[in-house]
């Protein structure tokens, strides 16, 4: 079993994660999970935030000349704002007068937090509540993804909307359709969507989307918008219909559903099925040589809580960022009068940023069925035990059911 846990808050010294439950002798790099931080970092509209920190991995344990041991990673990521922080952050206490924060943000976990746990400042329910620590699990989800692309699963994202602004051509379709090129792996489609400032795939969507954002930070708003996770080549098998807590679907939504300002998540077709004839919504069986398939995905590559063979398609939408500049109603607790929410530095669109951090859950929950049904200690113990499975998965139907 493969589990992470997280730690640290957005402005404390630094966000750390210690990773548990991979195989020994899986090569990886600092290089290799930067390059997903930096993802994370990117896209058009995000606040001054991202031009402080430059998010840079420190591998504390678990590895040995590049490669796994067995053993629990412990990952560090310092916060460079922490500079600035020291005092208001500081874990010993201080002589210094903290100002606190009194004006909950709707939208945020600011009333909820400090209700709950019983805080005398909403700054205890910020700092933990902030998306920044969506970057430690970005580093985690690289053990997943890593171990993946091994057996040449990949996982990627585009966005496919902001603000409203959809693409003309969406590409859900052909994903839907099972239109595909032969050679199509959920990579191709998110390097072409991180070449677009918004992660989308149409230039003149993006252009639109440029000025929809513009527009919403000229008048001190923020926006939200819909994304799409891929994953192909995930072999048939993964997840189960026996139990309601092993679904691979069920989980995946949980998953995503985890990220932060996520509202929404659907598999496949999702919400359109059910408008639908059962005619126009199951994906028909076809033999194609010696593999099954099918003519569409509209299940999105899950059937029965269990993977098909086909690339996993699960659409989420991201709310508006709660933090606005010309803010909406609160009521300030120090006093219990109306005021404006407080204003803060924040983003003021994070969508294509989301899309990245939901990549790295879909590729945990994937890796977590992957390493439950073809488990070892070390990676080739695991690679014996996928080949003989996918070797024998067509033959073994094929003399089962022969009359
Ligand atoms: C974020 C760090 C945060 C925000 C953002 C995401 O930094 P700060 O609060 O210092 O500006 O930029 O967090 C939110 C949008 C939020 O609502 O919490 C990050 O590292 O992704």
């Amino acid at each position: 079993m493969i589990r992470f846990l997280t730690a640290g808050e957005s402005h404390g010294k630094a966000l750390t994660t210690i990773v548990d439950g991979f195989p020994s002798n899986l090569k990886i790099s600092k290089e290799y999970i930067n390059l997903q931080l930096k993802r994370r970092q990117s896209g058009y509209g995000r606040g001054l935030r991202m031009k402080i920190e430059s998010d840079n991995v420190e591998i504390i344990s678990g590895l040995r000349f590049g490669k796994t041991l067995g053993s629990p990673v412990s990952m560090l990521i310092r916060n460079n704002d922490w500079e600035n922080w020291q005092t208001i952050m500081s874990v010993e206490p201080v002589d210094d007068k903290i100002q606190k924060v009194t004006i909950p943000r709707p939208g945020h976990a600011d009333l909820v937090g400090i209700s709950k746990y019983n805080f005398d400042d909403i700054r205890n329910s910020i700092e933990r509540s902030s998306a920044r620590e969506t970057a430690a699990r970005v580093a985690a989800g690289c053990f997943a993804r890593k171990l993946l692309e091994e057996f040449g699963i990949t996982i990627g994202s585009f966005v496919e909307s902001i603000g409203g602004v959809y693409p003309e051509k969406p590409f859900t379709e052909k994903l839907f359709q099972n239109r595909l090129q032969k050679n199509f792996t959920a990579k191709t489609i998110s390097d072409k969507a991180d070449k677009s400032v918004v992660r989308v795939l149409e230039n003149t969507q993006e252009e639109k989307i440029i000025n929809k954002i513009k527009n919403a930070k000229k008048k001190g708003d923020t926006l939200g918008g819909t994304f799409v996770t891929v994953a192909t080549g995930v072999p048939v098998g993964l997840g189960s219909f026996m139990n309601h807590d092993t679904k691979l679907d069920a989980e995946i939504a949980y998953s995503i559903m985890s990220v932060n300002a996520v509202k929404a998540v659907e598999v496949g077709e999702g919400f359109l099925l059910a408008d639908k004839y059962g005619s126009n919504s199951h994906d028909e069986i076809i033999l194609d040589k010696e593999l099954f398939s099918r003519n569409t995905n509209r299940a999105g590559g899950i059937e029965g809580g269990i993977s098909t063979g086909l690339p996993i398609i699960v659409r989420a939408a991201m709310k508006p960022i709660a933090t606005l500049m010309s803010p909406i109603e609160s009521v300030n607790l120090s006093n219990m009068k109306k005021v404006d929410a407080r204003r803060e530095r924040s983003d003021f669109v994070a969508v294509p940023a989301c899309a990245v951090i939901a990549e790295s859950m879909i590729a945990w929950v994937i890796a977590k069925y992957f390493i439950q049904k073809f488990g070892g200690d070390s990676l080739e113990e695991i690679r014996d035990n996928y080949n003989s499975y996918n070797k024998k998965l067509f033959s073994r139907i094929k003399n089962n059911f022969k009359r």
